[in-house]
């Protein structure tokens, strides 16, 4: 029925579509746009709830007073935890859509738990559960799967978390945090196995800790990855492909060496780079043809002297020389790559 409530829930779901796609098109920030469409969406389903499962307003009231009728309450469910990781679900699954798969993944196995536990405490709830059914189901279900199923999953998020966490942070800040936190789960272990923590104070104490670790998780998925070195595109000497061109007309490789070359395509055609004798010549070596990206190609230098290199597919638009020497240098520094810094740029 529409009434304030759904009224609401309604105009706040148009209100996040339009700030969404306002928000978008003048910061071009994706991150903020899915947050606040998913917002929407929620709002949405919770006014469609409201609408559906409301009584229409009263009406006014009769000159004269009914007389009190007595409710039925039998079938009113008893408080449940179980919305409120649903709603946690939802979010985890918005924060993943917008940064980072793994979080995706996290957010569905917590919204099936959450759905199939708020079924489990309404079928429980319900006057022909029994005992012996709860025995039963706690033997053949809760402790062979229920119980491994669910530490693995828990143990499994934490670990994503903790990845994401650690390759947010800077090569120097990790080991420091790895140690804080491999410390902080001795001490917890230390303090359950010698004190006698009531069951109550356990579920908050792993409550507590799993959000953090999730939380961390998702900040550190939000911040995004530090940049890392790659090997084996360090010492590499440097060629690039962009609108049919070579970068260089000339290279500059030590006689006989292995080397490692390595080669960006910056076009939508396929390039390559290969290596030859002279014009025309079979080649030395032939790099595989690449689409749009990188490669790394790796070959020995023959002997020192003047050779060409060219790409295959455009050999008379994209060819240079190569000069082979006993002394030419070493490739150059990759002044590009830097370790430590964090790539903030979500
Ligand atoms: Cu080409």
């Amino acid at each position: 029925m529409f009434n304030a409530a759904s009224r609401t829930y309604f105009i706040l779901a148009g209100a996040a579509v339009v700030v969404g796609f306002g928000y978008v098109f003048t910061t071009g920030d994706r991150v903020g746009f899915t947050a606040l469409v998913f917002a929407g969406v929620t709002a949405l389903a919770l006014g469609v709830g409201v609408f559906g499962f409301t009584p229409p307003e009263p009406l006014p009231a009769p000159e004269e007073p009914a007389e009190p009728r007595a409710v039925d309450t039998t079938d009113v469910p008893s408080p449940s935890a179980w919305p409120l990781v649903g709603a946690v679900a939802v979010a985890v699954l918005a924060t993943g859509l917008a940064t980072d798969t793994s979080l995706i993944a996290i957010g569905i196995v917590f919204g099936l738990v959450a759905t199939f536990a708020w079924f489990g405490q309404v079928w429980r709830e319900h006057p022909s559960w029994t005992r012996e059914m709860s025995e039963r189901l706690h033997d053949r279900f809760v402790v062979p799967i229920g119980l491994p199923g669910t530490i693995v999953v828990l143990a499994g998020i934490g670990v994503v978390s903790l990845s994401r966490l650690m390759l947010a942070l800077s090569r120097e800040a990790a080991p420091v945090v790895g140690s804080i936190i491999a410390f902080l789960i001795l001490g917890g272990f230390y303090l359950v196995s010698s004190r006698n923590l009531g069951r109550r104070a356990l579920t908050t104490l792993a409550t507590v800790s799993a959000g953090l670790v999730l939380a961390s998780g998702v900040a550190g998925a939000v911040k995004g990855e530090r940049e890392f070195h790659h090997p084996e595109a360090e010492d590499a000497f440097l060629l690039t492909a962009e609108n049919v061109e070579f970068d260089k007309d000339e290279l500059d490789f030590p006689a006989a060496t292995k080397i490692k070359l390595k080669f960006e395509n910056h076009d939508t055609v396929q390039h390559n780079f290969a290596l030859l004798r002279d014009e025309g010549s079979e080649p030395i070596f032939r790099g595989p043809v690449i689409d749009k990206g990188e490669t790394v190609y790796e070959f020995t230098t023959p002997e020192a002297g003047t050779y060409y290199f060219q790409c295959d597919v455009h050999p008379t638009q994209m060819n240079g020389r190569v000069d082979v020497s006993v002394s030419a240098s070493e490739p150059p520094e990759p002044g590009e790559n830097v370790t430590t810094t964090s790539a903030g740029s979500h």
